[in-house]
């Protein structure tokens, strides 16, 4: 079986150096371009800011960049096709609103199909393919015919680990207009994101078995937890919760885990003392899921090893509407690799092709995407398009009590979509 390469440095250097793609072009007015303050980037970096801009034009003022980006596409399995359309036409929408901003979009088929034919879920030179682009967008990974641990470590953890995208943003925010299934709450009370450490942990991939398919059968599944992997994500999470003005909530199972668990905490510790202005406290990972259902007012950020961040982000969606709103950015914040950006949910193979999905949680991980890539105002603007269809509350999709299709409802969003500078 292949099993993908992750890249060597030299790979990423030799992409940063031939960064291809934008041109300019000169328009009515200078452009601004924040970088700062998207949710995303607590870290300034390098990787996927504008490029080639600025050339003088007959009048000195009134230089436009346009910045160009490649973003890979991997719609995916099941309904990640439809919602990866829906991706795609944002991306368009906002380009249409905003010439400055250009992405030229390659789908690479890299799912179960190609898990079938091929005996693996990328080509072997996969990663070096997607190391050239600027981002990745996924869709949705699973299918019957293929084992899920066996799609999801090629494809999905395979990226994560190879560009190291040791950070796992995901939202949890309700927005007006959805109903959460905790009483007299609203969205002043349901703001917060979960910071999920993504590389290591709980799904670092190491492991074996012994005596298989007898009745001594053995598993190891061995979590593995670096002072470094600990504290590059505690510091990132301080440093969002600082910049959001927010507190930190670092979330571990210390009493049981009497080695990974008091490593952690440890570091905690230390590191809190650095951000004494970061109201912050360390909660088991079970009194956090109690606390998250009766006092969700109480988070702002919320930093967690991989398998707690991944559960309490289920959870967190349950709050806010469900999986149809639950999206995710997997970042490597040096901005060495490209990140990629998701939808929590997976490949819902009931409903695929029915075009019935909810397009939300897939537009605002492309939201997330822009914003990434340095435009936060466009990520801001993306959520508010969604937030004013929903609160409206014509056009929505099955899992909200509708009849909208997909594209019904991502053509209403895109149709409200506005200029951040209108
Ligand atoms: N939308 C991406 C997808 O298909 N995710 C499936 C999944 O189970 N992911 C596990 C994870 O995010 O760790």
């Amino acid at each position: 079986m292949n099993v993908p390469t992750p890249p060597t440095q030299s790979d990423s250097e030799s992409d940063q150096a031939n960064n291809r793609g934008s041109t300019l072009a000169t328009y009515g007015s200078r452009l601004a371009i924040e970088s700062k303050d998207s949710i995303l980037s607590p870290i300034a970096s390098s990787r996927s800011r504008p490029r080639s801009i600025g050339a003088a034009t007959e009048s000195a003022d009134v230089i436009v960049t346009i910045s160009d980006y490649r973003i890979a596409l991997l719609p995916g399995d099941g309904i990640g096709p439809e919602v990866t359309e829906s991706a795609c036409a944002l991306l368009n929408a906002i380009s249409a609103l905003d010439p400055s901003l250009t992405f030229q979009t390659e789908e690479l088929p890299w799912n179960a199909e190609f898990y079938l034919a091929s005996g693996a879920m990328m080509p072997a030179d996969g990663m070096t393919i997607l190391a050239q682009f600027d981002a990745i967008f996924l869709g949705a990974i699973g299918d019957m015919r293929v084992p899920d641990h066996i799609a999801l470590r090629q494809l999905i953890f395979a990226i994560r680990q190879g560009f190291n995208q040791y950070v796992n943003l995901r939202p949890i925010k309700l927005l007006h207009g959805v109903e959460t299934p905790l009483r007299d709450r609203g969205p002043e009370d349901l703001d917060m994101v979960i910071v999920r450490e993504n590389s290591e942990g709980e799904y670092s991939g190491i492991g074996g078995t012994l005596f298989g398919g007898s009745v001594d059968e053995v598993a190891l599944q061995t979590s593995v937890f670096s002072r470094r992997g600990v504290e590059r994500i505690l510091r990132y999470g301080f440093e969002l919760a600082r910049a959001k003005g927010r507190p930190l909530s670092s979330v571990s199972k210390g009493n049981a885990q009497n080695f990974s668990g008091v490593l952690w905490d440890g570091i905690f510790n230390e590191i809190s003392a650095e951000y004494p202005d970061v109201t912050s406290n360390n909660l088991l990972v079970d009194a956090a899921a109690l606390h998250l259902v009766q006092h969700p007012e109480k988070f702002g950020v919320i930093v967690a090893s991989n398998l707690f961040g991944d559960i309490l982000s289920d959870l967190g969606a349950a709050l806010v509407g469900g999986l149809g709103f639950a999206a995710s950015a997997n970042l490597n914040p040096e901005r060495t690799f490209p990140s990629m950006f998701e939808p929590v949910h997976g490949s819902a193979p009931d409903i695929a092709g029915k075009d019935v999905a909810n397009p939300v949680a897939s537009l605002w991980a492309t939201g997330m995407m822009v914003g990434h890539l340095g435009r936060p105002d466009w990520e801001r603007a993306v959520i508010s398009a969604i937030e004013d269809v929903l609160a409206e509350g014509r056009i929505r999709t099955p899992d909200l009590g509708g009849h909208a299709t997909t594209k019904e409802m991502t053509s209403a969003i895109l149709g409200t979509l506005r200029s951040p500078e209108a």
